[in-house]
């Protein structure tokens, strides 16, 4: 049972403590972006329920992004480092977290595993949530952006029975569509749907780890969403060098 994010919360005295274990989790996550910022590194939060191929859909993308990428990950397990050793397998930096009992990353953990990289040699960092399609959404881990697997094998019903991870995903991946053709009661048109029903329109791809059909529009996102980001950082810096317009007709 979790011990930490309050999902067996019954009684409303334990809301306020729930209430300052958020606030607390987003400051120490908020700094933690801004370190990841001064490094120019961008950080993709991978959420789904366990199984779903968050670890197969990274080796699957390594391969496929522009040689000259650097990437690490942050795995987040119970236990064992078996996907840490399978990410490292492919040559990419990897850092185990195992939380014991805990249902989710949370700032902290990321923050101490982190510290365990050398940032400057990183340019894109996945952090792989604990498998749960509930608690990971609550809990900030510094990313810039979430992302929320759904495998074909679990229905297209679950954006609708576990909206919240959904509607807070910057893209959606569906996983395993090699396994459409064994399980046809997963509808893709029914399940984009069900997405856009909880979130609105947004980014949804269409992924099998197993046979690289659809990883081409995966990796564009990333590749889009990590220009932006920089994008975004480098008008911030240029803004803040530039002189205080004010001051100067003052002057
Ligand atoms: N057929 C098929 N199997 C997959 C695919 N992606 C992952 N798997 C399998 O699904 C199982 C769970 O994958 P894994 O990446 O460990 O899931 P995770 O728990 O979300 O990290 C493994 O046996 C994978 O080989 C896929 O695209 N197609
Ligand atoms: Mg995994």
């Amino acid at each position: 049972m979790c011990q930490t994010c309050g999902c067996d919360a019954e009684t409303t005295r334990t809301i306020p403590v729930l209430e300052g274990l958020l606030a607390e989790n987003d400051r120490i996550a908020a700094r933690l972006r801004d370190r990841l910022d001064r490094a120019r590194v961008f950080a993709v939060n991978l959420m789904s329920s366990p199984g779903s191929g968050k670890t197969r859909l990274l080796e699957a993308t390594f391969a496929a992004l522009p040689p000259g990428l650097r990437v690490a990950v942050v795995e987040g397990d119970l236990e064992t480092e078996n996907d840490a050793d399978r990410i490292r397998r492919h040559g990419v930096p990897a850092v185990q977290i195992t939380t014991g009992v805990g249902c989710h990353l949370d700032a902290t953990m990321t923050a101490d595993a982190i510290a365990r990289l050398d940032l400057d040699e990183v340019d894109l960092l996945f952090v792989e949530n604990v498998g749960n399609l509930v608690c990971p959404a609550d809990f900030d881990v510094g990313q810039h952006r979430d992302v929320v697997l759904l495998s074909v094998t679990e229905g297209d019903d679950k954006p609708a029975k576990y909206p919240v991870i959904f509607r807070n995903a910057d893209l959606v991946v569906f996983s395993k569509t090699d396994l459409l053709p064994h399980f046809d009661d997963f509808d893709p048109a029914r399940a984009r749907r069900a997405v856009d029903r909880v979130r609105g329109r947004g980014p949804i791809v269409e992924v099998s780890a197993k046979t690289g059909e659809g990883l081409d529009a995966w990796v564009d996102w990333l590749l889009t969403e990590l220009r932006a980001h920089r994008a975004a950082l480098d008008g911030v810096a240029a803004a803040s060098s530039e002189p205080d317009p004010m001051r100067a007709a003052s002057a």
